[in-house]
């Protein structure tokens, strides 16, 4: 009775093992990478034949803000690097009157499932002392390559809530550095400890489905699987905005964000 009992836990135990195995099996290429979850999410299956795509511009309205010129004057490489005073990219209105550099991503509504991470990285240049691009996406494990293209040292230094915070120098024209950040966050702002008119701002997420606003001020998130979807577009100063939408398979929705200035 009780050996019978001690063999029906063990293989409970076994079993769950087993599962246990399979998942992670399941779970990527890449399995070092989801070491911080206990219990990997299984592996989502990309069904392009059922994707459907979600675009949309981002509309600014109200009185445009005047950017305030940058100073560059106490690095002397960094100001010779431009003819004319470089402007706050804090907000970027386009000439047909949209926002530029606001990322948009699907907040919530996805399954919890282990987005394929791109193996290649998305580059952030230090050019002129500025960042570029200003705003941009990563997934979470996916390498941002940083380069220094200029005859200064820089330093960059992200300030994350929920991943680790770093902080490195890198030389002029310096080898790139390759990081990553393990955990969803949107945004992560980036500074240069040298250069104080120096920002970045990167978003970090779970799933491949965001976009940022570009001088057209549209945005395109490809690929969608069929359901109900909460959008948030960010922007640095005017906050995030919230759009609830459904897609069925296939569809091709529109999805139109507004600020106010
Ligand atoms: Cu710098």
């Amino acid at each position: 009775m009780r050996k019978g009992l001690k063999m029906k836990k063990y293989l409970i135990s076994f079993g769950a093992a087993s599962l246990l195995l399979l998942s992670g099996c399941g779970g990527g290429k890449e399995p070092e990478k989801v070491t911080e979850k206990k219990e990997a999410p299984p592996a989502a299956a990309m069904d392009d034949a059922n994707a459907a795509t979600v675009s949309g511009k981002v509309a600014f309205s109200g009185d445009k803000p005047a950017m305030k010129n940058l100073s560059m004057d106490a690095t002397p490489a960094c100001a010779r690097a431009h003819t004319t005073p470089q402007k706050s990219q804090e907000v970027v209105v386009n000439d047909n009157g949209t926002l530029r550099n606001v990322f948009v991503w699907v907040k919530s509504g996805l399954p919890d499932k282990q987005w394929p991470v791109p193996a290649t990285p998305v580059r952030l240049d230090q050019k002129g002392c500025m960042y570029e691009p200003h705003v941009f996406g990563v997934m979470a494990n996916q390498d941002i390559e940083i380069a220094n293209d200029d005859p200064t040292n820089h330093n960059i230094h992200p300030l994350p809530k929920e991943n680790r915070e770093w902080n490195e120098s890198q030389p002029p024209k310096g080898e790139a550095k390759k990081k990553n950040f393990a955990r969803q966050e949107v945004m992560i702002p980036v500074k240069c400890n040298v250069h104080p008119w120096m920002r970045a701002y990167i978003g970090v997420v779970s799933h491949p489905f965001f976009a940022v606003t570009g001088d057209d001020g549209t945005f395109t998130i490809k690929g969608l699987p069929p359901g109900t979807y909460k959008l948030e577009a960010w922007h640095e100063k005017y906050g995030t905005k919230d759009m609830d939408i459904t897609v069925a398979p296939k569809d091709t929705k529109t999805a139109d964000f507004e600020f106010k200035g």
